[in-house]
C-alpha cells in the first residue's frame, strides 16, 4: 500500500498577474503519473491531498473545470483520494463550506472531501485523522468561542478513540510551531491555529503530515513522530524560486 501525499496546489493562483494553472497542472500530473505507475505494478494507492486545492474561494469556471477533470482521471482509476480543506478553500460564513463544494457535488466514487476533524478508517488497521482548516463560523456554529478551542477539543476526543497497535496517520492544514515559512503572505489568510498538542504528543500516532506551510521541511517533535511539512507542489512566488518542491510516497506493508 502506498500513500501519496502532496498539497497546496493553489489552482487559480496568479503570480505577478501571470496565470499559473498550467504550471500547477504540470505538477499535479507528475503525481498522477507516479500513482498510475504504482497501480500498473499492482500496488494499492491512496492519495492524500493536503488542502488549498484552490487559491481562492471563488475559482473561475476554467479553473474549476481543470480541477474536476484532474480528479475525474484519478477517480476513474479507482484511486481513493482524501482532500482536507485548506484556509484558501474555506468560506468563513455560516452554512457555507468551501471552494471544494462543486468537486464534492460531482459525486466521484473515490473522492472524499473533509471539512471537519474526523477519524477515517479506509482499510483494516489504517486510520487517518483529518485536520482541515476550520473557520471561525464553523467553530461558533459548534458552540465554541475560538477556533483553537474547537480544534483542541475535537482532537482530544479523536485521540481517545484512536485504536492502539494500528497505523494512525494525521493529515493537517495547520500552523506548526518551529516551521520556517517562505511565503507568509499566501498562508496567513484567516489561519492562525496551531496543530493540536494532543495529537503531536500522542503515542498512538505513527505519522504526521501537514500542508499549509509552503516550504517542505521536517519538524522535530520530541514527544511524537516528526512532523512532515509537505509544502506547495509548484513554485508559488519568487521567494520560493530556490526551493525544491516535493510530494511523498509512504509505503506501508
Ligand atoms: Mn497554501
Amino acid at each position: 500500500m502506498h500513500l501519496i501525499i502532496g498539497g497546496d496546489s493553489h489552482f487559480g493562483l496568479k503570480t505577478e498577474g501571470i496565470d499559473r494553472t498550467d504550471d500547477i497542472l504540470d505538477s499535479k500530473i507528475q503525481i498522477l503519473k507516479y500513482m498510475l505507475q504504482l497501480k500498473k505494478e499492482g500496488e494499492d494507492v491512496i492519495y492524500l491531498d493536503m488542502g488549498d486545492v484552490f487559491h481562492g474561494t471563488r475559482p473561475t469556471t476554467e479553473v474549476m473545470a481543470t480541477a474536476i477533470s484532474y480528479y475525474r482521471t484519478i477517480d476513474s482509476e479507482g484511486i481513493d483520494t482524501l482532500i482536507i480543506a485548506g484556509n484558501h478553500d474555506v468560506i468563513d460564513q455560516k452554512g457555507k463550506t468551501s471552494a471544494l463544494a462543486p468537486l464534492q457535488a460531482v459525486g466521484f466514487k473515490h473522492l472524499h472531501i473533509y471539512h471537519d476533524i474526523t477519524l477515517v478508517s479506509f482499510h483494516p488497521s489504517l486510520n487517518i485523522v483529518t485536520l482541515p482548516h476550520i473557520s471561525k463560523a464553523h467553530a461558533v456554529e459548534e458552540g465554541f468561542k475560538t477556533v483553537q478551542e474547537y480544534i483542541d477539543t475535537k482532537a482530544k476526543g479523536i485521540e481517545e478513540i484512536l485504536p492502539e497497535n494500528q497505523i494512525n496517520i494525521v493529515i493537517g492544514h495547520m500552523n506548526v510551531e518551529g516551521a520556517k515559512t517562505g511565503t507568509e503572505s499566501y498562508m496567513i489568510k484567516g489561519a492562525h491555529e496551531d496543530f493540536p498538542q494532543v495529537l503531536k504528543k500522542s503515542k498512538k500516532v505513527n505519522y504526521i503530515f501537514n500542508g499549509h506551510i509552503h516550504r517542505p521541511q521536517v519538524i522535530e517533535n520530541p514527544n511524537g513522530p516528526p512532523i512532515i511539512i509537505t509544502g506547495d507542489i509548484s513554485t508559488n512566488d519568487f521567494g520560493e524560486r530556490l526551493d525544491t518542491k516535493v510530494f511523498f510516497d509512504l509505503e506501508l506493508s
